[in-house]
């Protein structure tokens, strides 16, 4: 069926969470629904804030633009609007707008009867987000631990914040997500590069299928995991990228203050050693 005519077909009612038949409607090619309502509404306020907390920083250089979080003597409280207040706001809205977005997509699902698997990987950008602003100031007893919102500011906090523990390279939660990070892309590059070899062949040629492309991994490496495998695989990789990088910020500070490089210290300690038995 061609897409345009599908959509037609499968634009119906229901599948809504919340707010019934009030907002199950299109506005061109966007499904609107609750969510997209306060979805739009939680990103325009967010994001009128952020234009307005930029006139009052007198520049709307986009990559100069600062909100800043309170000073850390506000400790969990609230901060008056140009001391971060307007960060605490822009916080509430960035995470309204997130999780309207990652509902709007579950109701997405529910209309057209496919698993829930994009809202929850949506789901780790979001735990990520709120674990750096929410998680790891509440533990630390101060929003002032969250970061910036600026484009070379928030740069600023993750290498500042990188320093504080003297080499955020030897965090070993921190090795793990890097290791996933570098693995996805090198799944994706594979996957992307398998894929067009053999189904987008030159003109004239006839497309191969995917006994093609598992016939290509067992020659090469003696095993194919598989056409759905490899996207089973590639899911997995990137959910922990995200969800070891929450894992190595919120260790650093509330469970390990000093520096990261120290923490290895442990395998000296390791009672297997002659001078840790006093030979
Ligand atoms: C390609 C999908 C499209 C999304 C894009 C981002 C905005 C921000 C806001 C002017 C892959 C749109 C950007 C809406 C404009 C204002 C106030 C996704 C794609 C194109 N960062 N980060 C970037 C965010 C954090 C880090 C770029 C967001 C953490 C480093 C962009 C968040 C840490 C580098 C950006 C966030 C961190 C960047 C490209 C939220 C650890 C770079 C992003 C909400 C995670 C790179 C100048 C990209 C760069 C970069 C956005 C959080 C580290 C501006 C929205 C605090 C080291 N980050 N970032 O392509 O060039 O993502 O920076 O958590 O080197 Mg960042
Ligand atoms: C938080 C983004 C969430 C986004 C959401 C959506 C919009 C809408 C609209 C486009 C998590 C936003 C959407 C706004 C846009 C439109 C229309 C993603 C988030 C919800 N590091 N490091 C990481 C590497 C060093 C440090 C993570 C590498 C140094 C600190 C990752 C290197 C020092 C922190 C990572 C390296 C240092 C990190 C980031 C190399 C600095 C963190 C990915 C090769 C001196 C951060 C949770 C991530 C973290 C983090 C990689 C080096 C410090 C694993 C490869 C040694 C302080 N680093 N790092 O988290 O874990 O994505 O955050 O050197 O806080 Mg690191
Ligand atoms: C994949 C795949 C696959 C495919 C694929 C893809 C993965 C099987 C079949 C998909 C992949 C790609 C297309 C490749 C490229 C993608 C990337 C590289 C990822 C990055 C993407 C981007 C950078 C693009 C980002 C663009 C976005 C997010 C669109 C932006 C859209 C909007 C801003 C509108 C959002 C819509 C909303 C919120 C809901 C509807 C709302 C409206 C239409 C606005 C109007 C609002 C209303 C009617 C509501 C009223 C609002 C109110 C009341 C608020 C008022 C508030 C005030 C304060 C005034 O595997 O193979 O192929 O294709």
């Amino acid at each position: 069926m061609a897409l345009l005519s599908f959509e037609r077909k499968y634009r119906v009612r229901g599948g809504t969470l919340i707010g019934g038949d009030l907002f199950d409607f299109w506005v061109g090619p966007f499904y609107v629904g609750f969510f997209g309502v306060s979805g739009a509404f939680f990103a325009l306020l967010g994001t009128v804030l952020i234009f307005w907390g930029a006139s009052q920083q007198g520049t709307f250089n986009p990559w100069l633009i600062n909100i800043a979080p309170p000073d850390l003597s506000y400790g969990l409280g609230l901060a008056p609007l140009m001391e971060g207040g307007l960060w605490q706001i822009i916080t509430i809205c960035a995470i309204g707008a997130f999780v309207s977005w990652a509902l709007r997509e579950v109701e997405i699902c529910r209309k057209l009867g496919m698993g829930y698997h994009v809202p929850i990987a949506f789901s780790f950008a979001i735990f990520a987000y709120v674990t750096l602003v929410v998680f790891r100031p509440v533990l630390l007893g101060a929003w002032g631990h969250g970061f910036p919102y600026g484009i070379f500011s928030h740069l600023d906090w993750v290498s500042n914040t990188g320093y504080a523990y003297l080499h955020f390279h030897y965090n070993p939660a921190h090795m793990i997500a890097v290791t996933f990070f570098f693995t996805t892309t090198l799944a994706l590059a594979l996957h992307g590069a398998l894929v067009l070899s053999a189904c987008n062949p030159p003109k004239g040629e006839e497309a191969k299928g995917p006994d093609n492309e598992d016939t290509f991994f067992r020659d090469f490496i003696g095993y194919s995991i598989g056409t759905l495998g490899i996207h089973r695989v590639g899911l997995l990789l990137a959910l922990n990228a995200g969800f070891w990088s929450a894992v190595c910020i919120i260790i650093s500070g509330p469970v390990w203050t000093k520096g990261w490089p120290e923490w290895w210290n442990w395998w000296l300690e390791l009672p297997i050693w002659p001078s840790q038995a006093g030979f």
